[in-house]
């Protein structure tokens, strides 16, 4: 397997519902700018979809949709690592000896784990993996050896996470792994939720009219926009005390470029109808081109499975190599030379 000399890239996004507009800013945007100057592993996190329950057919809907999307996005298969996370073994089982690593007390700690668990109150069936999901993505990450990881800000704890299990193994066993830094973009790194602007925009709310999604049709986002919640002020403003409006400039500003002073200015004695009529067609821009060709993309299944496989196998191969360094580190006989 050749060695590219090229730091290493790993970031994956859940099939736990369709990608958003704050998965794509976020996210997947960043990834296709990455591709050239790193060695990239971008992947499909199912095993992590699979802390909130899931109907297997949309799983696996969702699953080919979502790599048909990272390629109609921009990534090329011939530069980057694209694979499905449960074709690679080694991540559960490197997940189990990193458990071994890690406190329930840091765990519980994680904001995540908090929001999600609290919506079931005082119901006690809250499954261990929604409160394991952070170890199972150190694994991701350090079976890899990488350097960065391009996420959005959500995830920022659970990569200070990630580098203290690194090196609290490192420190028990010898140096086994890279200690990998985030890379958060300083435009779009948390897109808020349309309805209700103080909490993250989310691919698994229940509400449809939260969120844009990266599949939605241009008149659902036009809706969507228009129906957004902002304020009784009418100025168009980069401003807390207006965090709908803010949400919405930060859209824009991370389509277009255009500064906030700039997107103010324009829209100075207005009202919102004209600001969110643009901010409704900045996305729509972004988004028709990848639309038309995911579903060409995902017609052709057999070109689908051959990137999936030639990633697997790619992921397999380095991916082991660190499992079998933890293995042997721990002190497991090896089952042969
Ligand atoms: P779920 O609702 O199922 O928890 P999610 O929408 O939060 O899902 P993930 O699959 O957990 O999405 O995240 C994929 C990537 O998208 C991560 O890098 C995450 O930081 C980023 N991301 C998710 N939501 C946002 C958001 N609102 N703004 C910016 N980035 C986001
Ligand atoms: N937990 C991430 C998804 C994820 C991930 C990863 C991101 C799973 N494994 C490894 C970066 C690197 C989330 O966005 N919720």
């Amino acid at each position: 397997m050749e060695e590219t000399g090229k730091k290493v890239i790993f970031s994956g996004i859940q099939p736990s519902g369709n990608l958003t507009i704050g998965n794509y800013l976020g996210a997947l945007k960043n990834w296709v700018k990455l591709q050239d100057e790193y060695d990239c592993y971008y992947c499909v996190v199912d095993l992590h979809a699979i802390t909130a329950r899931q109907e297997p057919k949309d799983l696996r809907r969702r699953t080919l949709e979502i790599l048909a999307i990272y390629l109609a996005a921009g990534l090329d298969p011939e530069k980057n690592t694209m694979f499905i996370q449960s074709h690679v073994s080694a991540h559960t089982e490197a997940a189990w000896l990193l458990n071994c690593n890690t406190y329930v007390g840091e765990l519980s700690r994680m904001t995540q784990y908090k929001t999600k668990s609290s919506k079931f109150g005082n119901d006690t069936s809250i499954s261990a993996g929604l409160l394991n999901y952070p170890v199972l993505m150190a694994s991701d990450i350090l079976l890899y050896q990488t350097d960065l990881v391009p996420v959005g800000l959500d995830q920022k704890q659970h990569l200070e996470l990630t580098r203290n299990i690194a090196e609290r193994f490192n420190n028990a066993y010898s140096p086994t792994f890279k200690i990998p830094e985030p890379y958060i973009p300083k435009e779009g790194s948390k897109i808020m939720d349309l309805q209700e602007p103080l909490k993250k925009m989310s691919k698994s709310s229940e509400n449809p009219n939260s969120f844009i999604l990266l599949m939605d049709p241009p008149e659902v986002i036009k809706k969507k926009i228009s129906r957004a919640v902002t304020d009784s002020i009418g100025i168009v403003k980069y401003s807390d005390e207006q965090p709908g409006v803010k949400n919405l400039m930060n859209i824009l500003n991370t389509l277009t470029g255009e500064s906030f002073d700039c997107i103010e200015k324009k829209y100075a004695g207005k009202g919102y109808a004209e600001f969110k009529e643009d901010v409704a067609t900045a996305i729509i821009n972004e988004f028709e081109p990848i639309q038309n060709k995911v579903e060409m993309i995902l017609a052709d299944k057999t070109n689908l499975e051959k990137i999936y496989k030639a990633g697997a196998e790619k992921a397999n191969y380095i991916a082991n190599k660190t499992l079998r360094k933890m293995q042997k580190k721990i002190g497991f006989i090896p089952v042969s030379k």
